[in-house]
């Protein structure tokens, strides 16, 4: 069964305090296009507002990331900066606390209407939020995934994809990054991601092969699996799309694809098989990330949960010349 087959995610720079109603404006046409019910569109602008408004008023370089949700069944409201960060996160937290003495609904009112929320800030990397609002009814996701995937500077259409699916206790991800950007990159992905959910729980190989053969008549694409099951990952890539495995101490390992294009040059796909011990992270990421992430990590970085790890590297790492696409699971992926 197939999760969810998505498109990218929105960006929307605060550089001036009149971007907090664009984001506001944003998501809740994000809500309605997904068809959230009743309120829900209305509370996605107000997380959305009060996040880039907490930038607008506290920080520099901040953005909102906006996108469906991982698997499919709500909203992500992401909000990045680089700092100076927020210097009591618990008292920020309580309603009607304003360090500008302004309304004061801020981070409080953000915690009570999402489902799910995180924050993190220091001093010196910012303050990472992550505030999900999810599908009345949707059942509690019970694996811990983190993804957002950007268009380059300038681009209506994002070059890069990513799709989830499970079977049993497996789950699957593929990543896949159409050579160049635009909207032929955009055209290779998205037949990509249609064949994969015709094959989602074959072998790995065979998941790539069957895109290569799917490709054939398109510029052609990188493309990565990932399946996860039993504290076990298997990884199978073909072209410049590399994982990284990390623990809390550290970059564990590294994964990089095979030389070759899917739906140009096959090499035979082969799988590599890694264990993913509690408490580990594997992030797969596009070449539009710059992987010279992993060369020194903080031990901040290292102990984010999945959605705030990715949202980091994409508001820092990107190259904006191209399509990104970070996508980042916790072990607790396919554990059960
Ligand atoms: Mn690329």
């Amino acid at each position: 069964m197939i999760d969810g087959t998505l498109p990218g995610t929105l960006h929307v720079r605060i550089d001036h305090h009149s971007a907090v109603q664009a984001a506001a404006d944003q998501a809740r046409a994000l809500a309605v296009h997904l068809r959230m019910p009743g309120a829900q569109p209305d509370r996605a602008a107000v997380l959305a507002s009060e996040l880039a408004s907490n930038i607008s008023k506290h920080a520099r370089n901040g953005a909102i990331f906006l996108q469906p949700a991982p698997l499919g069944t709500g909203l992500d409201v992401i909000a990045v900066d680089h700092g100076p960060g927020i210097g009591d996160i618990g008292l920020s937290l309580t309603d009607g606390y304003s360090t500008t003495r302004t309304l004061g609904a801020g981070l409080g009112a953000v915690r009570r209407i999402a489902t799910d929320f995180d924050i993190r800030s220091d001093p010196r990397h910012g303050t990472l939020a992550h505030a999900r609002l999810m599908l009345p009814g949707s059942p509690r996701p019970t694996v811990d995934i983190g993804a957002l995937c950007l268009p380059a500077d300038g681009q209506p259409v994002c070059g890069d994809g990513y799709a989830l699916a499970h079977h049993g206790d497996a789950r699957t991800a593929l990543v896949v990054d159409g050579l160049g950007h635009g909207p032929d990159a955009a055209a290779a992905t998205q037949r990509a991601l249609r064949t994969f959910r015709s094959c989602s729980g074959a072998p790995l190989p065979h998941i790539i092969s069957a895109l290569h053969k799917a490709l054939r008549h398109t510029r052609g694409a990188a493309a990565a699996a990932l399946r996860t099951a039993s504290g076990r990952a298997e990884y199978c890539c073909v072209g410049n799309i590399r994982a990284a495995v990390l623990s809390p101490r550290g970059v564990r390992q590294q994964l990089t694809g095979q030389p070759g294009i899917v739906g140009y040059h096959h090499p035979q796909p082969q799988s590599r098989t890694f264990e993913l011990t509690p408490g580990t992270t594997v992030a797969l990421c596009t070449d539009g990330i710059d992987h010279r992430w992993t060369h020194a990590p903080s031990p901040a970085h290292l102990s984010l949960p999945p959605a705030l790890l990715a949202a980091s590297l994409a508001h820092t790492r990107r190259r904006s010349r191209d399509d990104a696409t970070v996508l980042a699971f916790g072990a607790s992926l396919g554990i059960t």
